[in-house]
């Protein structure tokens, strides 16, 4: 196994920047780095050593050596906590790397820690998702699953798979001994049951993915209603350009904020109407494809006008989404007044004066209120996740249907092995190289 390097905190400037060294090789670099042959450090503990180089000093800096196997990726690691000096941090990299080390691949640490039963696979994700999370709910997601919830959540399921797939191979090694009725019942049953427990984990990604790719809201009505100044009012910066000429956006626009905690990304969009050019016609095109895209729609309607025919086409142009109806410049004389429009929530608001803002971010967030509350079970919030999961109930079923059409042993247990495989995939157990090099390509270097 070679020796890895890498930047473990941001590229840029900072109050200090750490390296880390991982593999058989990561102590005697070190020593070459400080010039002590004989340098042998207490496991654990911080020193404070200077890094030379060629005699003169390249930095102070604090030094830890966790030694093989008590190390995060389970083999010998240097941390080195520097100076956060973009130039002397190239220099060390660059320093490490003449010495035999090379530098990690996205996500390399944390695949040694996976090889060497540090973490399951799914932990591993779990970490690149709370690194990656951009709200509190999907950091408490990714925290329970690093936890190792979802694996648990699953051995028992593995266990039941596993305990059933050794009856059936017995009848099958001993030719004589066909299954009982009984006990093919009670196979059956099991099945039934492992079937309800993985499709019940699955539907949870409904929610759960909302959380690891945010609720995406798209903003749309007529021109000049006001999508720009509520989309930059639930924004908080005037990012979208707002002025009174009809047709100003003529580009979707997408931006994310956390709403309750949940992350949401909100789509500005370009208004509905005949196309004055070409411009805004491929603008309208892309507020269609933001619209069937969205998991909620934002209606929004000039209250100081009268409703119009456009505003309630489309309203019907709108797919099966949720939508919410937001009655803008409540400032002005009221012309439209409505509360109820072909069954959405209606929120009356100006992004003038702020009046409503409150009401229609919960109106936002209303059907999705299973995703709020601080005490929902353990979320499927992984796409990879729920695939397998769904090939796993896909095989279930599989086994289940040649059992009722009585079916050889032999057919039934194929399709409970590819079961078992598909659960072990999630944790890594049955994950084949390329598939784990492609997971681990969407981690961060130095990860
Ligand atoms: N009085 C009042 N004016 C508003 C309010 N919201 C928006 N406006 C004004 O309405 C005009 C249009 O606002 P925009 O936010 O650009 O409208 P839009 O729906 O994004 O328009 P397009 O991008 O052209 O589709 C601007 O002059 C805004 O200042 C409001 O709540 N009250
Ligand atoms: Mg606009």
């Amino acid at each position: 196994m070679d020796t890895i390097v890498a930047l473990s905190t941001p590229p840029g400037r900072s109050a200090i920047g750490v390296v880390r060294l991982s593999g058989p090789g990561s102590l005697q670099i070190l020593r070459a780095l400080i010039q002590q042959d004989q340098f042998a450090p207490e496991p654990n503990r911080v020193v404070l050593k200077s890094l030379l180089v060629n005699e003169g000093v390249l930095d102070q800096c604090l030094v830890t050596y966790f030694r093989a196997p008590q190390s995060f990726t389970g083999e010998d690691m240097i941390e080195i906590s520097c100076h956060g000096s973009p130039v002397v941090l190239r220099q060390l990299i660059d320093l490490i790397q003449s010495h035999e080390a090379r530098l990690a691949e996205p996500g390399e640490f944390t695949l040694r820690s996976c090889r060497n039963g540090k973490m399951n696979l799914s932990q591993a994700e779990a970490i690149r998702d709370l690194i990656n999370a951009q709200t509190q709910a999907a950091a408490v997601q990714a925290t329970r699953q690093l936890s190792g919830e979802l694996a648990q959540a699953l051995q028992s399921t593995k266990h039941e798979l596993i305990r059933i797939i050794v009856i059936m191979e017995s009848a099958i090694e001993f030719v004589e001994d066909d299954l009982p009725k009984i006990q093919l019942n009670e196979i059956k049953e099991t099945i039934d049951r492992l079937i309800v427990d993985v499709s019940n984990l699955a539907e949870t990604y409904q929610a759960g993915h909302l959380l690891h790719d945010g609720i995406r809201v798209a903003i749309i009505g007529r021109p000049n209603v006001g999508k720009s100044s509520l989309f930059n009012k639930l924004l908080r910066f005037e990012r979208a350009i707002v002025t009174d000429v009809a047709g100003t956006t003529r580009d979707s626009l997408t931006e994310t904020i956390s709403l309750q905690g949940i992350p949401v990304s909100l789509t500005d969009t370009a208004g509905f109407r005949e196309a004055g050019d070409r411009i805004e016609a491929f603008g309208i095109e892309r507020t269609r494809r933001a619209m069937a895209d969205a998991d909620l729609l934002l209606l929004v309607i000039d209250g100081s006008c009268p409703l119009q025919d456009e505003d309630e086409e489309i309203l019907k142009s709108a797919g099966a989404q949720p939508f919410v109806v937001a009655i803008n410049k409540t400032d002005l004389p009221q012309v439209t007044r409505v509360n109820n429009l072909n069954g959405a929530k209606v929120v009356h608001v100006s992004a003038l004066t702020d009046e409503g803002i409150p009401e229609l971010t919960a109106a936002i967030m209303e059907p999705f209120a299973s995703l709020d509350s601080a005490n929902v079970g353990l979320l499927i919030t992984d796409s990879r996740h729920h695939d397998l999961l769904t090939r796993a109930k896909g095989s279930l079923a599989g086994a289940c249907r040649s059992m009722a059409q009585g079916a050889g042993e032999e057919i039934v247990v194929a399709d409970l092995h590819n079961a078992l495989k598909f659960l072990g995939a999630i944790t890594g157990e049955t994950t084949s190289e390329q598939i784990l090099g492609e997971i681990f390509s969407t981690f961060c270097i130095g990860k």
